[in-house]
């Protein structure tokens, strides 16, 4: 983890590095404020330059460019790869498009930052992952953008597990819910789409309740069974035709670690009043760890070793300058939001590639995550047996 700077001065690093991004919507936009900020606030050995934006709209992606800071843009991200002033390739895109950019960039040179999920499908993730070694041994590298690792709670928590301090691991509970889609005359949109999303809730954000277990508890999942349902199965699309959703709408699954842990999952789009409710909930044989995401800034922790009497779960607020991350920051109690994940993400890449030592989370990693899903979705396929309930009265 990049330790930050004192917030009374600033640190010029000593050396730049050229960014192009490909992609300018929701992703594009907080990975360019990340980009923007990042060495004003972290002591960083490389200095982010942010020379080129990619999209396919001349218009649009000019008008984005300007809002966001980048200092030039192309229409075709095969034109950003060539360019002698890029280093690094930071990729907010669809996933299917993922694959074909990542590895033309690697095999050019070119330092990749990935979006969730690594790729589409296990195939893809497999052959980036094998670019990505490719280009390693010739010093260049590769992450996937699981931002909520840099949660500073949620690294909080992994140390404390690490630690020891909440014992062997025996439950990891997680369910990440949203509720965007439970209007059903919201329109049709590219994440609805297998062919452009690979999957649906299950990939967009059950893949970060996947990672971010696995980060947690440091362990990995080696079997998991469940299904998936798609509560509206077609949508509004474009010229008011409607068009099919051909993609889980929730995934709901358990899971057991290498350790043993027993584990369960939910992701949904569904769950109305829920808006960013990523909630992860552990409990170890010496205590347990409780973290949300609706209030990212608390990680609340039960010690078992503490008194009966006083025993209850506590509420850390993760904003001390020894806290991860917080150093850079603002003084106790004056909270962060989502965009500092991606700012932490980025000064661990800066800080990964400046000092010439592999970023985490790896491209392997990202693999790993999506033989989850994979694995998922064929449980789902060949349909969990399901015991009858005798429902009669
Ligand atoms: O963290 C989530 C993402 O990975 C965001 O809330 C939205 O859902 C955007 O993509 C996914």
């Amino acid at each position: 983890m990049t330790e930050g700077t004192s917030n009374e001065h600033q640190v010029q690093p000593p050396s730049g590095l050229g960014v192009a991004m490909v992609g300018h919507a929701f992703m594009g936009a907080v990975h360019s404020q990340a980009w923007r900020n990042v060495h004003r606030f972290f002591d960083l050995p490389l200095t982010p330059r942010m020379v080129a934006l990619g999209g396919r709209d001349a218009q649009r992606v000019k008008e984005a460019a300007g809002r966001f800071g980048w200092s030039s843009v192309e229409t075709d991200w095969r034109a950003l790869i060539e360019r002698d002033d890029v280093d690094l390739v930071d990729i907010c895109t669809p996933g299917d498009t993922h694959a074909e950019i990542a590895i033309a960039a690697l095999n050019a040179g070119k330092h990749v930052l990935c979006e969730k999920p690594l790729a589409n499908t296990v195939a893809e993730a497999e052959r980036m992952t094998e670019a990505a070694e490719r280009a390693r041994a010739n010093g260049v590298y590769s992450m996937v953008a699981f931002n909520y690792r840099r949660v500073p709670a949620l690294a909080l928590a992994r140390k404390l597990v690490e630690e020891g301090r909440i014992g062997e691991v025996r439950h990891v509970r997680a369910v990440y819910l949203q509720d965007w889609l439970a209007d059903e005359d919201a329109p049709m949109t590219w994440r609805l789409r297998k062919e452009q999303a690979g999957s649906g809730a299950l990939g967009d954000i059950g893949a970060h309740i996947v990672d971010a277990t696995q980060f947690v508890t440091g362990d990995v999942l080696t079997g998991v069974a469940g299904f998936t349902h798609t509560f509206v199965p077609r949508r509004p699309g474009p010229g008011g035709t409607e068009e099919p959703v051909t993609v889980d709408d929730c995934a709901v699954f358990t899971g057991r670690f290498a350790s043993g842990a027993v584990a369960t999952f939910e992701a949904t789009r569904y769950a109305l009043g829920r808006k960013n409710a990523m909630r992860i909930e552990i409990n170890g044989s010496r205590g347990s760890l409780s973290f949300d995401f609706e209030a990212m800034n608390d990680l609340w922790f039960y010690d078992a070793e503490e008194p009966g009497a006083t025993a209850g779960f506590r509420r850390i607020v993760v904003t001390e300058a020894d806290h991860p991350y917080l150093k850079a920051w603002w003084p106790p109690g004056h909270l962060l939001g989502y965009e500092h994940t991606f700012t932490h993400e980025i000064a661990d890449l800066l800080t990964a590639i400046g000092t010439k030592t592999a970023p985490q989370p790896s491209f392997a990693d990202g693999l790993r995550v999506q033989r989850v899903l994979a694995a998922v979705e064929r449980s789902a396929a060949e349909g969990t047996r399901w015991e009858q309930v005798d429902s009669t009265t």
